[in-house]
C-alpha cells in the first residue's frame, strides 16, 4: 500500500517514510514521477502552498497526494523567512547557504533573546518557530484534509548536531537543552512541527475511511 508525498525534499521524505512506515505505507515522492513539471509555490501561507502541491500532484496522477509546506518563523526578523525558508539565500539555495544567511541577518541587527550563553559558548539570537502545514488532496472528491503543527525554539549562532536537515543545526530546544539536529529521528518526530501536524492529520484520515 503506497502513499504519494508531493515533495522533492529528501529530509522531509525520510521523516515521512519513518512516520508512515509504522502504518505499513510505502512512501513515493516526486522523485518517482519526473513527468510532473516543477510546481510553482506562490501561496501567501504554508497551508496555501501545501494545497497547491497536493492538488497539482493528485490531479496529475489521479490518486490522493499528501503535501508538506514548512518553514521557519524568526521573531527578531518579524516572522521571516516564513514561506520563503527554502529560498532564503536565493532560488535553489543549499541548506548551508540559508543557514549562513540567517546568522548573518540576525548578527547584523544585533539580535539577542537571552544574555545567557549555552555551555559551548554559543549565543541565543532569537526565538523562532518551525511550522508545518500538511494537505492531503483526493482527486476523486476534490477535497482536502489539512493539519498544521509547530514547535518553538531559539536560533543560535553556532550549529549543534549533524542530524535532520535544513535549519535544524541552528534550532535549539531550551525545553530539552539540545539542538534539533542532535535528536534521533524518533525524538525529532515526537516533538517536531511535522510530527505535530502528522499526529493531527492521522485521526482525520481514519475518520474519512
Ligand atoms: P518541497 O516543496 O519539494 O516539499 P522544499 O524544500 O522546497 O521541498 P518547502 O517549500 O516547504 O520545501 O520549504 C521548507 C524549508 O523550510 C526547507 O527547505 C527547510 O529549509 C525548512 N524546513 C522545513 N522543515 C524543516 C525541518 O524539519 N528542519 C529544518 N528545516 C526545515
Amino acid at each position: 500500500d503506497a502513499i504519494v508525498v508531493a515533495t522533492k525534499n529528501n529530509g522531509k521524505l525520510k521523516e515521512f517514510a519513518h512516520a508512515l512506515g509504522k502504518l505499513d505505507k510505502r512512501v513515493l515522492s516526486l522523485h518517482d514521477f519526473p513527468e510532473i513539471p516543477d510546481i510553482v509555490e506562490d501561496g501567501d501561507t504554508f497551508a496555501a502552498n501545501a494545497r497547491i502541491k497536493a492538488k497539482t500532484t493528485g490531479d496529475a496522477l489521479g490518486v490522493p497526494a499528501l503535501a508538506d509546506d514548512s518553514g521557519l518563523r524568526v521573531e527578531a526578523l518579524g516572522g521571516e523567512p516564513g514561506v520563503y525558508s527554502a529560498r532564503y539565500a536565493g532560488e535553489g539555495a543549499a541548506d548551508e547557504e540559508n543557514n549562513a544567511k540567517l546568522i548573518r541577518e540576525l548578527t547584523s541587527i544585533g539580535a539577542s533573546c537571552s544574555e545567557q550563553r549555552l555551555d559551548d559558548g554559543s549565543r541565543q539570537l532569537s526565538k523562532a518557530q518551525f511550522v508545518c502545514a500538511l494537505a492531503l488532496y483526493d482527486p476523486a472528491t476534490g477535497e482536502f484534509v489539512e493539519a498544521e503543527g509547530t514547535v518553538d525554539g531559539v536560533i543560535t549562532d553556532k550549529p549543534h548536531g549533524a542530524g535532520g536537515f535544513g535549519y535544524d543545526p541552528l534550532f535549539w530546544l531550551p525545553q530539552l537543552g539540545r539542538g534539533m539536529a542532535e535528536l534521533s529521528k524518533e525524538e525529532k518526530g515526537a516533538i517536531s512541527h511535522r510530527g505535530d501536524a502528522l499526529r493531527k492529520l492521522l485521526p482525520l484520515l481514519m475518520k474519512q475511511q
